[in-house]
């Protein structure tokens, strides 16, 4: 069996945001099979709730032999570990580690749901995404991307690369 690639979303607003996502990266580096393939770091509004600081976002690719459950549970641990805070939903948190895509996977659980349900309505997602992987489809979606970037482009920064 080869390894399913996947692309996790992450985000955080509270704390040292740049230092949380470091180290999450570090966290997902450990679990995958490949090198990992990372976006560059994204200032971004809150999209949600917009009463709560500003996000630092980025995208990666890993490579895993774990099932979606079995990913998933290991998110949540790097999550935990690193103090994860969430008030309330889609209020602040220190770190969210999001399933974006799971292969070709089409995942309609009650705790997962992949592709994740926003995420085509949400720059600070597909900005990155398209950085590292341009001409990436989403399963169900039908066409490619490359076509929302110029629109989506304008509202994020990059803060690192
Ligand atoms: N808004 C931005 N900009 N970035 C996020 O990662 C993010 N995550 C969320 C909500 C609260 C929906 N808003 C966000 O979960």
């Amino acid at each position: 069996m080869t390894p399913a690639q996947v692309y996790i979303g992450l985000g955080s607003n509270l704390g040292d945001k740049r230092h949380h996502i470091q180290q999450a990266l570090l966290a997902l580096q450990a679990i995958s099979e490949q090198p990992l393939r990372c976006s560059s770091l994204y200032l971004s509004q809150p999209w949600g709730y917009t009463d709560q600081p500003e996000y630092v976002n980025a995208v990666c690719r890993l490579a895993t032999r774990l099932t979606p459950m079995e990913l998933l549970a290991g998110l949540q641990r790097i999550e935990n570990e690193h103090d994860r805070v969430r008030e309330r939903k889609w209020g602040p948190r220190t770190l969210d580690l999001d399933i974006l895509l799971f292969a070709d996977m089409i995942i309609k659980d009650d705790v997962l749901k992949v592709p994740h349900p926003h995420m085509l309505q949400r720059a600070f997602v597909l900005i990155p995404l398209l950085e590292i992987d341009p001409d990436l489809t989403i399963p169900g979606a039908g066409r490619a991307l490359a076509h929302v970037r110029s629109h989506w482009h304008a509202q994020l920064t990059i803060i690192a690369s």
